[in-house]
């Protein structure tokens, strides 16, 4: 099977694309990464693109006028790589209508809590104000909405006795570098229905029935 050409966006570390390149080092794995695009120069994600020898390229978004001449760079960009599919891995900006209605069903994000709690920043100190036991990540498709669109699948971590903003974020990255190779090959195996903006998945696996913190 041909794999899915997918463009990555980022802003910073880039631990997230690091999950997404070690898993389509798999012959077997659906996509490959034809593109990352920063919007930040000098990120660790561009060192870690470049090192797997995956092109790049830095789009600043303070070098254009507006949000649509931004986001119209940022589609030339992929679709001249050849991109048909895109990934935010801690991309910082917002997108507009124009981008996100191009992309529509194309584009994915990965989201530090469980949607629909936590929308938007700082979601580790959230969980931790709210008291929630169970926190975890969320990949999800894009639409105008910040972190509103049809979730894909997600991943639950324990909230634990002494954590930290930092000690939950750790455990929760854990997740996140599990769950969005998952979720990509899921999209690029064209194994992900959009109904009513809720998905289905096709032939996915249950996993087992109740996770429970504190554990009984
Ligand atoms: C993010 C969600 C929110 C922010 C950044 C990333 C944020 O509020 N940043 C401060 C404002 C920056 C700015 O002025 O642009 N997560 N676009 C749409 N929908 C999304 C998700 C992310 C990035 C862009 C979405 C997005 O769900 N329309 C990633
Ligand atoms: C992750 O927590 C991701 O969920 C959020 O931004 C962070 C990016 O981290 N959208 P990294 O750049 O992938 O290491």
């Amino acid at each position: 099977m041909p794999r899915v050409k997918t463009g990555v966006l980022i802003s910073g570390r880039g631990s997230n694309l690091q999950a997404l390149i070690d898993a389509c080092a798999a012959p077997d794995y659906p996509a490959e990464i034809v593109l990352v695009v920063s919007n930040a120069p000098d990120v660790q994600g561009l060192e870690r693109a470049a090192r797997a020898g995956i092109a790049t390229a830095v789009i600043p978004h303070r070098d254009f006028d507006g949000r649509a001449a931004f986001e119209d760079a940022l589609t030339q960009t992929l679709e001249a790589a050849g991109a048909g599919l895109v990934c935010l891995a801690g991309f910082m900006r917002v997108l507009t209508e124009g981008f996100v209605g191009h992309w529509r069903d194309r584009l994915i994000n990965i989201h530090p809590s469980l949607l629909p709690a936590f929308p938007g920043l700082d979601t580790h100190n959230r969980a931790l104000a709210a008291g929630v036991k169970l926190h975890g990540c969320s990949v999800h498709y894009v639409r105008e909405g910040v972190d509103a669109g049809p979730i894909i699948g997600q991943a639950a971590v324990p909230v634990l006795d002494g954590d930290t903003a930092e000690s939950l974020a750790a455990r929760v990255l854990e997740a996140e570098h599990r769950l969005f190779p998952l979720c990509l090959r899921l999209v690029a195996e064209g194994r992900v229905q959009v109904a009513g903006e809720v998905t289905r998945i096709e032939g996915g696996a249950a996993p087992g029935p109740v996770l429970i913190n504190p554990a009984p």
